[in-house]
């Protein structure tokens, strides 16, 4: 006769959904017919929010990187960014098999605006980066020093005529 009344522990089931990390299993052993309970424990990934690179009053690239995959063979990363910490989009979610660094590219962003975003891993588990901003520049700021003068038609002119990068 099989066992089955652990099924009904209520303490273990609590731990499942308390943490998401440990899952029971059951295994039959077919050889004296009885049961035996099992634990699989689920490791999130890890992940890290590195920052943001080609701040332009417009566009940004987000890095960050994926440190371990935890228990799943792939990962999906993104990045969720936004005005504030509650974020409310997401870049698309991309695939990753092994660790390393991954990017993504935001357009159409409000020029001197400061966004906030965070790295995303979905595997066994979702596992968050840090929340960290950046600032998009502004309009016509073209020596990048925070304000709009003279100074950056000078460097536009410059630019423009071929004398500056
Ligand atoms: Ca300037
Ligand atoms: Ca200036």
């Amino acid at each position: 006769m099989v066992d089955w009344s652990w099924l009904d522990e209520a303490g273990i089931h609590d731990i499942y959904v308390r943490t998401n990390l440990v899952e029971e299993g059951l295994e039959r052993n077919t050889a004296n017919n009885m049961a035996y309970r099992q634990i699989f424990v689920h490791a999130k990934p890890t992940i890290t929010t590195i920052g943001a690179a080609n701040v332009t009053s417009n566009s940004a690239t987000l890095n960050g990187s994926l440190d371990g995959l935890g228990t799943a063979s792939s990962v999906e990363f993104s990045f969720e960014w936004g005005l504030h910490t509650t974020y409310g989009n997401e870049t698309t979610p991309q695939t990753m098999d092994v660790t390393g660094y991954f990017s993504g590219n935001l357009t159409s962003l409000a020029s001197n605006t400061t966004y906030h975003f965070r790295a995303k891993a979905v595997g066994d588990g979702i596992a968050y980066g840090d929340d960290v901003t950046f600032t998009t520049c502004i309009l016509g700021d073209a020596d990048m020093d925070g304000d709009v003068d003279v100074f950056d038609w000078v460097r536009l002119r410059s630019i423009l005529m071929g004398l500056e990068p």
